[in-house]
């Protein structure tokens, strides 16, 4: 039975009801979609669904909002203090907003306390800062002539997130949007709908004014199919899986409305025989192990090199066995639920396909026992004779980790980039020409060396290949969130042409 004398997080209120947020006021008529808590399997709430018109007023009134200026031009130091305020008032819900979460999608509490929530006021701190550092271009070299370049806010931005870490992911958006004085219509999952309604709330509170920041529930079939393809959305930033991302950069692509999207990974997790050892053993545990496994930058593809392997191995599984799986409210717990149902069965049929392909699976695999409800799913180790098997391309997106021998560093390179995806690479390593190789050699937009993810906000956070298209950060949002005007200005009295004049 699974052991619940912890430390259990206090519970906190669920809204009623998750309605749209549109102009300040609070839409619920709509389609109710149940809001599930994976541990529990029972419906907690219901999150209202926008129908067209609902949404069509979203972003009418995103699009009213920034013309009337009130934000759009309100002077730097204004938005500075009211992104101030929301992170302020974040970190004072913290324990309220990281138990939603938990509640919403299983992710450990103490993960949901000091990874997503902690996160979440880090953005909109980060941007307040931001603002007020950014700078413009200047030219002078042609002679008589001042050149300069400024960047303005767009307008509308679109922002769609995912559920598997929801108040982290759609922060960065929100406050990446609405620092340079945009608008916003944001949709969270349906899955996950929770922190999104609350930190909407607290946006209002803290200042920013009615119609800049709008939230609109719904299906990606329905609402965030008409959300991307909206003609009044100038900017449109994702976060979920490939598929979706390529449908919603088509639909937006017939407006030209400039997209970000941020989507899967299938990262590689490179471990030398000359590495530190605990290190990398504590590392790449946290890499597939952390958020249940449901995060896209998990090193879900471990590469060990061969003197190491075998030790590497049973160490590996030894800890996975060790684990505590248990409830999310439990400040103890390292693995919780998955967040749905669905994404329980599309995990668990990985189980087979890996025994199809020939893979040995040395731990994990099936429901954990014990419970009688939730979407547990045991962590998962399997050896993997070769990389071009679907269980090493395809995302599972779970606790399931594969690993498989190397003997060089150029095969290592060559089996993390042999992949459709390149979001993040893992290098576990004391050697310089190993590192400097890898920083040359492989194909991802993050490359992490000795350590698992760090999240520098300044940097750029994206991917190559199917991972994604541009990417969040303070200058990447800056470029994506603002438009550039290049403004000339005489600075002498250059002579002109006389055009119909005796002159000419
Ligand atoms: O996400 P979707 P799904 C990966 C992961 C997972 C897979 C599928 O491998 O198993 O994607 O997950 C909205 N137009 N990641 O299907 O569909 C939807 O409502 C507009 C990686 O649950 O991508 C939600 O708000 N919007 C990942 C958001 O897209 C649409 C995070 C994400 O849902 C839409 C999540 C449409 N046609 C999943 N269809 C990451 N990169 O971290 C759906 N949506």
């Amino acid at each position: 039975m699974p052991d619940t004398t912890g430390d259990i997080a206090e519970s906190h209120a669920v809204p009623a009801l998750c309605a749209n947020i549109i102009g300040g006021k609070i839409h619920s008529e709509g389609e109710r979609i149940p809001v599930i808590c994976p541990e529990t399997e029972e419906v907690v709430t219901h999150a209202v669904e926008a129908d067209e018109e609902t949404l069509d007023l979203a972003v009418t009134t995103a699009g009213n909002a920034f013309e009337d200026g009130a934000w759009s031009r309100a002077p730097m130091e204004h938005r500075q203090q009211v992104l101030e305020r929301i992170a302020d008032l974040i970190e004072k819900h913290q324990e309220e907003l990281a138990w939603l979460e938990t509640l919403n999608i299983g992710s450990p509490i103490r993960q949901s306390e000091t990874r997503h929530v902690t996160r979440a006021v880090l953005n909109f701190r980060f941007f307040a800062e931001y603002i007020s550092q950014a700078s413009g271009d200047a030219y002078s070299q042609q002679a008589d002539y001042l050149t300069f370049v400024t960047r303005e806010p767009v307008g509308v931005a679109a922002l769609i997130g995912p559920w598997n870490a929801p108040i982290a992911l759609t922060t960065m958006k929100i406050a990446g949007a609405i620092a340079f004085g945009n608008s916003c219509v944001v949709k969270p999952s349906e899955i996950s709908p929770l922190t999104a309604f609350r930190v909407t709330q607290l946006i209002h509170e803290a200042g920013v004014p009615d119609g800049v920041v709008n939230l609109v529930n719904g299906r990606g079939a329905t609402t965030g199919a008409a959300l991307s393809s909206h003609n009044g959305i100038d900017r449109l930033s994702f976060t979920g899986g490939t598929a979706t991302g390529r449908a919603i950069m088509a639909a937006a692509g017939a407006n030209l409305v400039p997209v970000t999207l941020e989507l899967g990974g299938k990262s590689a997790n490179i471990i030398f025989d000359d590495a530190d050892y605990e290190r990398a053993l504590d590392g790449s545990l946290m890499g597939i192990f952390s958020n249940n496994g449901q995060q896209c930058l998990a090193g879900s593809r471990i590469l060990v090199q061969r003197s190491i392997f075998d030790r590497f191995v049973a160490d590996f599984v030894s800890r996975t066995k060790n684990l505590r799986i248990g409830s999310s409210f439990d400040r103890r717990t390292e693995i919780g639920p998955l967040a749905t149902k669905s994404h329980f069965e599309r995990v668990l049929s990985f189980t087979d396909l890996a025994r199809e392909e020939g893979c040995e699976i040395l731990t994990g695999g099936g429901r954990v026992e014990g419970f009688s409800k939730g979407y547990f799913f045991e962590p998962t180790v399997a050896v993997t004779p070769r990389n071009d098997l679907r269980i090493c391309q395809e995302e599972i997106f779970g606790p399931f980790a594969t690993i498989q021998v190397f003997d060089t560093a150029e095969e290592a390179w060559r089996i993390a980039n042999e992949s459709e995806f390149g979001l993040v690479s893992y290098v576990w390593t004391s050697s310089l020409d190993n590192a400097t190789a890898a920083h040359k050699a492989i194909k991802a937009g993050i490359v992490l060396i000795n350590t698992p993810i760090v999240r520098e906000l300044r940097a750029p956070f994206g991917g190559f290949k199917e991972s994604g298209v541009g990417a969040e950060g303070g200058a990447a949002c800056e470029a994506f969130y603002t438009e550039q005007k290049t403004t000339v200005i005489p600075v002498a009295k250059p002579p002109l042409a006389k055009l119909g004049s005796d002159a000419s």
